[in-house]
């Protein structure tokens, strides 16, 4: 597109939209006129690419996920067409700033944390690597809530992101599909055989709606279809089909309320009724689409497997197991066994958490009332599975129980996947194996080969190349722009990593960044913080496993040695991110206390010169983009063996910042790219940390007999933290701390102290500082979608 083309395009996005000129439009109108332009343009490549895909017969993959964490799309978008600078020229015209459009776009936050985030960076890598991908999900009408910390206290509140950020959707109700629930199912039989009869279901429709996924420099467009729920009881669809959305949508709350909110929880299966109709619902509508799309085109669901591939992100759409089998079955007519074959050819699933607390498991009870059909499904299922490993591996029988789909009165979402997927990946090297020698160890000894490894990844694009454009521009001056396309160029950069000059122009570019996020600490807390000072960040979900608590009491540690035995160290400022799920009480009780600490010290003119802490709220895509780029030192201080892969840990080091962390996740592979002595790790591994907990792990004893803890801890239950009592957090760390806080505190203090040396000898740290950048090219998402389309999908790029 021209700038001429671009200028024609909106002005006449501007008239049909509001029926004015360009000049007189509001800075609003002119906000959805540009989205409204992007749309069309990339609609009229998807529809183009999609001739194409369909043309070549391409297989596909469909990338199933509870959650997308999209953040923004504008500027990704622009980005991507290699349209931004002419956007901005033709707006400029129109005496409007690019940036602030930027600024008025809500994030579509339609996940919780890594697991959505992950989604959104494979789609966009999945396009600039031209592989035919589809992303189903669910059209939230409120993303994860906005956090406002009150007196140091979490509140949640709703977030409207449609309002601002409904311009990228499409809605197809054209392709809206019927979804049944509840009821009961009936057996007959007649003169083909056996039948299923569901009967008596409560129907809801699913309207799909499209928001079109760019790829850098890309031949095709891909999409996002988020599934919206509508009542079909009192639902008019002839109005529907006619534009009449709002008239025809009048319909009863029960329905609409599966697409009304993501569930906030990203650490534990609540088995809620509300849940796993969300799970069935865009389940059996994306499968329902799948199917027909696949007997449009080649007339037969036999070659399913050989021209498709669904993929179960986490198990929250495990579903997909029995309702493909249901859909070929009672909808197509299929045998048990050949419905069987292509359901596990076409089905791989990935595993994201090792966390007990986190892997689904849905109540006989509930699971049977509200999907009859489902769980006379799963029953048979489980039942041929067992009989299957009793016969054919007796070495196994003593493990039935424990493999088993359904066991202890629960239906095993993980299980079932395992059971039946062609594939079963982890996130990271660590992660892995650990599910390899541990939690899927039995299948692992049936099935060998199924299990495998794709290390997360992350698209550089919008992490490096968008969020920070001045040191993308200076490693484009520096080895060219092959980067951009091929993050392992980045590696080229390791031949200046002498070179002051070079090192002195990525310090001034820390230094820049560190201004911009000082100016956003300022204007959103109030806090003055030094830009000189050492920027450390710990920005993730708060979870116990993840231990901001450890850094905390680290900080706490700092502050008291400042104050009473005089240290002294290099100005530090240490920055936080993290929602927590609303009921976790022990994570808020956390941010009560991170924020208390910074109330006290902030406060404090004695060691204001060194210390500071700010905890930012509302953590989310957009604020992590202008976090990453002003980090020094990246926070990745888990338990080993609890983080599956972290990818914050990622997009920290591609802009610079050096890890301080355990052997955890993609740490481990992190610490394989850059040495020891490009990061500083420390702690517990875990082998180390499995055999504390087999010989019993003592906190108090640590406590007793190492007397500078003590003294920490008891200053908190003595005099609390700026007169606020924290002693159930002191009663924890002491007690039944199944995360290890104390076991790790002085090797983390002591990683802290050689940050604090190394930050001394500028250079020394800039050089470090590349080594990271240069050696962060392995962890871009287009080597991780290449190695699924490879390894697992088996797809071919389109030519
Ligand atoms: C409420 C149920 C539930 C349980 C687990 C919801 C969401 C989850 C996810 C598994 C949480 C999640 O985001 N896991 C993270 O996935 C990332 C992408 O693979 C990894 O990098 C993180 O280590 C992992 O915690």
């Amino acid at each position: 597109m021209t700038q001429k083309e671009i200028k024609e395009k909106i002005r006449n996005a501007v008239t049909e939209k509001f029926a004015c000129e360009a000049e007189d439009a509001t800075i609003r109108q002119i906000y959805e006129s540009v989205i409204s332009m992007v749309v069309q343009e990339l609609s009229k490549r998807s529809s183009s690419a999609s001739k194409e895909i369909a043309h070549q017969e391409c297989k596909k993959v469909y990338y199933m996920s509870m959650e997308f964490l999209i953040g923004r799309s504008l500027k990704n978008n622009l980005y991507n067409l290699g349209i931004e600078e002419k956007v901005r020229a033709v707006l400029q015209d129109l005496n409007v700033d690019l940036e602030q459009l930027y600024e008025m776009e809500p994030d579509a936050g339609l996940g919780n944390g890594g697991l959505g985030r992950l989604a959104a960076c494979y789609l966009d890598s999945l396009t600039a690597c031209n592989y035919p991908a589809t992303g189903f999900s669910i059209r939230y009408e409120f993303g994860i809530f906005r956090q406002v910390i009150i007196d140091g206290w979490q509140m949640e509140f709703p977030d409207n992101w449609l309002e601002m950020g409904g311009g990228w959707l499409i809605p197809r109700p054209d392709e809206a599909q019927e979804i049944h629930f509840d009821g009961q199912v009936e057996e007959l039989w007649s003169s083909e055989g056996l039948k299923t009869i569901h009967k008596n279901y409560y129907k809801v429709l699913a309207v799909p709606y499209d928001l079109m996924i760019s790829g850098y420099d890309s031949k095709i467009v891909n999409k996002l279809r988020l599934w919206g729920a509508k009542s079909l009881e009192n639902f008019d669809m002839s109005l529907f089909s006619r534009g009449e959305y709002l008239k025809s949508c009048e319909g009863d709350a029960k329905a609409e309320a599966i697409s009304r909110v993501l569930y906030p929880a990203d650490d534990h299966e609540e088995g809620k009724v509300l849940r796993l109709r969300q799970q069935y619902f865009f389940v059996s509508a994306s499968l329902q689409n799948i199917l027909q799309d696949h007997l449009k085109k080649y007339g037969t669901l036999d070659n399913l497997a050989e021209k498709v591939v669904v993929h179960i992100n986490d198990t929250h759409p495990a579903l997909c197991v029995p309702e493909l089998m249901r859909l070929l079955m009672d909808d197509h007519g299929y045998s048990w066994d050949a419905a069987w074959k292509i359901t596990c050819a076409t089905l791989a699933y990935t595993n994201h958490t090792v966390m007990s607390e986190a892997l689904e498991k849905w109540s006989i009870d509930l699971f049977s009332r509200h999907l009859p059909r489902i769980y006379t499904i799963v029953q048979e299922i489980n039942r041929r599975f067992c009989e299957n490993v009793y016969n054919n591996h007796p070495e196994k029988r003593g493990a039935i129980d424990k493999m088993a789909v359904i066991g202890e009165g629960m239906v095993r979402m993980a299980n079932l996947c395992v059971a039946c997927c062609f594939s079963v990946n982890g996130v990271s090297a660590l992660h892995s194996e650990i599910l390899k020698e541990d939690l899927f160890r039995d299948y692992h000894d049936i099935f060998p080969g199924k299990l495998t490894n794709v290390t997360n990844g992350i698209v550089h694009r919008r992490w490096l190349c968008e969020s920070n454009p001045l040191l993308s521009d200076l490693i484009t001056e520096l080895i060219g722009d092959g980067f951009v396309t091929n993050g392992a160029e980045l590696e080229k950069l390791l031949k200046f990593k002498n070179d002051a000059s070079v090192l002195n122009r990525l310090a001034e570019i820390k230094h820049e960044n560190k201004l911009r996020l000082s100016r956003y600490i300022e204007h959103s807390c109030g806090i003055k913080v030094n830009p000189r000072s050492i920027f450390d960040v710990q920005a993730k979900r708060l979870h116990e496993y993840k231990r901001q608590l450890l850094c905390a009491l680290h900080i706490y540690d700092l502050y008291r040695r400042i104050k009473n035995e005089g240290l002294r160290i290099h100005p530090h400022t240490f920055i936080f991110g993290a929602k927590a799920s609303a009921g976790y009480v022990m994570a808020k009780e956390i941010i009560r206390f991170i924020c208390a600490l910074g109330d006290m010290i902030n406060n404090d003119p004695a060691v204001s010169d060194q210390l500071k802490i700010v905890f930012l709220a509302d953590y989310k895509v957009s604020l992590a983009e202008i976090l990453m780029p002003a980090a020094e030192v990246s926070e990745q201080i888990s338990l080993a063996g609890k983080e599956a892969s972290g990818t914050g840990n990622m997009k920290f080091m591609i802009n610079g910042a050096l890890t301080v962390g355990t052997l955890d996740g993609a740490n481990v592979e992190i610490h394989e790219q850059v040495g020891g002595e490009n990061m500083f790790l420390f702690g517990l591994t875990t082998p180390e940390v499995n055999r504390w907990k087999a010989d019993g792990y003592h906190p108090d004893q640590l406590y007793r007999n190492d007397p500078h803890l003590r003294d920490l801890l008891d200053s908190i239950l003595k005099n609390g933290i700026g007169g606020k009592n924290f002693e159930s957090i002191v009663r924890y760390l002491i007690g039944p701390d199944p995360y290890m806080v104390l076991a790790d505190f002085n090797a983390y203090k002591n990683a802290h102290t050689k940050i604090n040396d190394v930050y001394g000898d500028p250079l020394k740290w800039n050089e470090m500082s590349l080594v990271n950048i240069a050696k962060a090219g392995i962890f871009a998402s287009d080597r991780a979608v290449r190695e699924y389309a490879e390894n697992i999908w088996h797809l071919s790029t389109v030519q």
